[in-house]
């Protein structure tokens, strides 16, 4: 086997890594061979929280620890592995929150200059979820005008950024027995700034020593990402940019062209890509496309941006987090913007390989030898338009190396809440009713929620596939964001007939029945909260229980490598979910916080984390997981009786 076909199980991955190693560029599939990670601060024992350390509090040796060995595993200032695992992990839990949350409160910004008419080329564009949200808001709609109603709801939602005291507003969207558990718990967030800062403020030296308290304080901040920041992200872009409905798209690295000028949009924010979406159509760019010898402009999107502008525009996705350096190694990319999160800063470098230009446009994410276009939401058009200028100008200047993989796969993309609503009971009838049904007579299994990145230091887009197959062949239907769910794009696991090719025979029939594949596209990171909000729907449509940790579902990040995602694992936790994530975990330096996290923390909110780094293995963990949700539910008959028929049908036809 050659060496880039251990690094990917993609290939046009494996083209481009072979190229770049042509090429003489490193990447970061290089370098995750030369620099391993610490092996103390991989498991979170290293504390560098002061200026006394950075204090490494070394692994036990042997299984049982004596008191005495145990009393030598501390920091100067005392800390112990505990303390010192559980503030790590928090602090994940804290840049992972602000990330999300930081996005959100950038629409919000964005939605109130759109709302006071100060955001030119911004404009309410889902007027009907404008009008529901202001609804749950208790924001007055009467006879006032889009405007007027959406200027209240991005005051009120910019609010719970600061709010100091109460609760946020979006924890009441939640099951009651879920928020009344939040309250009894003391995690119910206050503010979602608040959370985050008091994270920072616990884990500064010499304050909260104790790791139960200190992983409460994480939960509060977790859930203040997942039904504050992300949420208020979700809701807000598409009153604004419109709620995704069910679009063809492309995904990989062939959707690069020759002939035309390649922008490609990378990051998260859709303020800044759905901007560029519009001025690449502008007459104007095209004309000067067009003047520079090419045929048009071809805009691909990376990461979660791509996400969110293949949702609402159909946009292809050109590549996943580990796909970023490799789209430049292709010669064909004349520029690649940025905004905020999973750019690695070895572009400008893999760039000045080739002719790409990097862009940076957000204050917040400069990147040494980028060019910086600030993006500046007042004068969004014409930020918008610099950008596509600058990908135009460079187009003469491709040099002769150049490859673009042929791979590119099908998919079907935007599966909103609201969608999936629409899609299972009609316009008139809309409800999770005949989810529900399928799930209680056995169809479905369950439902598993597969997110997160990719892991240079795990075979690229391997594990998403892995897991998503074997739980879909298991009749898991499985609901997807992120690159992971770019991962099973690429495998074709995105088109209605991947039911007939990879489903179990359930859920096939469901999917053929609804004309949806067994895999849903559902967004970006911050679209995590619609599975939230999706799996809210399924206990309140009856006959799964009456909280989320009733239903028969599971999470996983099988690739996961930033701190949003383990921000989006201890929110989907606390809300009641098994959730598997592979490839590290990063408490495993004290039992005390791990046992906590994987045993104790099922009994306090009904879901536990696990830690598996085999997909096929994980995806039984979740699969237990799901079948024991049924029996306690007492369907768990329905679906054995059911296959039992199959069984027996299958055998009567072949006598
Ligand atoms: Fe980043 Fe969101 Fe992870 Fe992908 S999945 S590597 S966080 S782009 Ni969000």
């Amino acid at each position: 086997m050659a060496e880039a076909e251990t690094k990917s199980i993609d290939n046009a991955t494996i083209k481009m890594i072979e190229k770049a190693a042509a090429d003489g560029v490193n990447t970061a599939f290089d370098r995750a061979e030369t620099m391993k990670p610490c092996p103390i601060g991989s498991v979170g024992s290293c504390c560098s929280n002061c200026g006394q350390g950075p204090c490494r509090v070394p692994l036990p040796k042997g299984k049982e620890e004596t008191p005495e060995e145990r009393k030598k595993r501390k920091g100067v200032c005392g800390a112990t592995a505990e303390t010192i695992a559980a503030r790590n992990f928090i602090r994940m839990i804290a840049s992972g929150a602000a990330a999300h949350s930081d996005h959100g409160r950038a629409v919000a910004e964005l939605f109130i200059a759109a709302a006071k008419g100060e955001a030119s080329g911004y404009k309410i564009t889902d007027e009907q979820k404008l009008l529901q949200l202001a609804l749950d808001l208790g924001v007055k709609i009467g006879d006032r005008s889009n405007n007027e109603i959406a200027l209240d709801i991005g005051q009120i939602a910019l609010a719970e950024f600061g709010r100091q005291e109460g609760e946020l507003l979006f924890l009441k969207r939640a099951p009651l027995k879920r928020q009344e558990l939040w309250r009894k718990q003391g995690v119910a967030p206050r503010g979602i700034d608040r959370e985050i800062v008091e994270i920072m403020h616990r884990t500064h030296m010499g304050v909260d020593q104790d790791y139960k308290n200190l992983l409460k304080q994480g939960t509060r901040a977790a859930l203040a990402d997942g039904w504050g920041g992300s949420m208020i992200a979700t809701e807000l872009q598409d009153i604004l940019f419109g709620t995704p409905t069910p679009v063809l798209g492309q995904v990989n690295l062939g959707v690069l062209k020759e002939n035309e000028v390649n922008l490609i949009i990378h990051g998260h924010e859709p303020l800044l890509s759905e901007m560029i979406v519009a001025a690449a159509l502008d007459p104007e760019m095209v004309e000067l496309a067009k003047s520079k010898g090419a045929r048009g402009i071809n805009l691909a999107g990376m990461c979660c941006t791509a996400n969110e502008i293949l949702m609402r525009h159909g946009v292809p996705l050109a590549g996943n987090f580990l796909q970023q350096e490799l789209a430049i190694v292709t010669g064909v990319v004349d520029a690649m913007v940025v905004d905020v999160q999973c750019i690695m800063q070895s572009l400008p470098d893999i760039a000045q390989c080739y002719h790409t230009k990097i862009i940076t446009t957000s204050p917040k994410a400069k990147i040494t030898d980028a060019i910086h276009i600030e993006f500046d939401e007042h004068k969004a058009v014409e930020s918008a338009k610099e950008v596509v200028r600058t990908a135009i100008e460079n187009f003469p200047k491709r040099g002769k190396n150049i490859c673009i993989p042929k791979e590119k796969t099908d998919l079907i993309a935007g599966f909103s809440h609201e969608t999936i609503n629409y899609l299972l009971g009609g316009l008139f009838r809309a409800s999770y009713r005949p989810l529900n049904d399928n799930i209680i007579n056995g169809r479905i299994r369950g439902v598993a929620g597969v997110v997160g990145c990719n892991n240079a230091r795990s075979i690229h887009n391997e594990a998403h596939n892995a897991m998503v197959k074997e739980l879909i062949k298991n009749d898991v239907l499985v609901l997807q964001t992120g690159c992971s769910a770019m991962a099973s794009a690429m495998a074709g696991l995105m088109v209605p007939e991947a039911a007939a090719k990879y489903a179990g025979e359930g859920l096939a029939e469901v999917c053929e029945t609804v004309g949806i594949p067994p895999v849903l596209h559902m967004g970006a990171c911050v679209d995590n909260s619609r599975i939230l909000i999706a799996a809210t729907a399924m206990v309140k449509d009856g006959g799964l229980g009456d909280d989320i940790s009733d239903l028969p579902v599971a999470g996983a990040a099988p690739e996961w490598m930033s701190e949003k995602a383990i921000s989006i694992g201890q929110y989907f936790v606390a809300s009641g979910v098994f959730t598997v994530f592979g490839v590290t975990w990063p408490t495993l330096g004290s039992k005390e916080v791990t046992d906590f996290l994987f045993k104790e923390m099922e009994e306090i909110y009904g879901g536990m984390w696990a830690f598996e780094p085999d997909p096929i293995k994980a995806a039984h963990l979740m699969i237990e997981h799901i079948d024991k949700k049924r029996k306690a539910l007492g369907i768990d008959k329905a679906r054995e009786r059911i296959l039992y028929d199959m069984e027996m049908r299958r055998e009567l036809e072949a006598v």
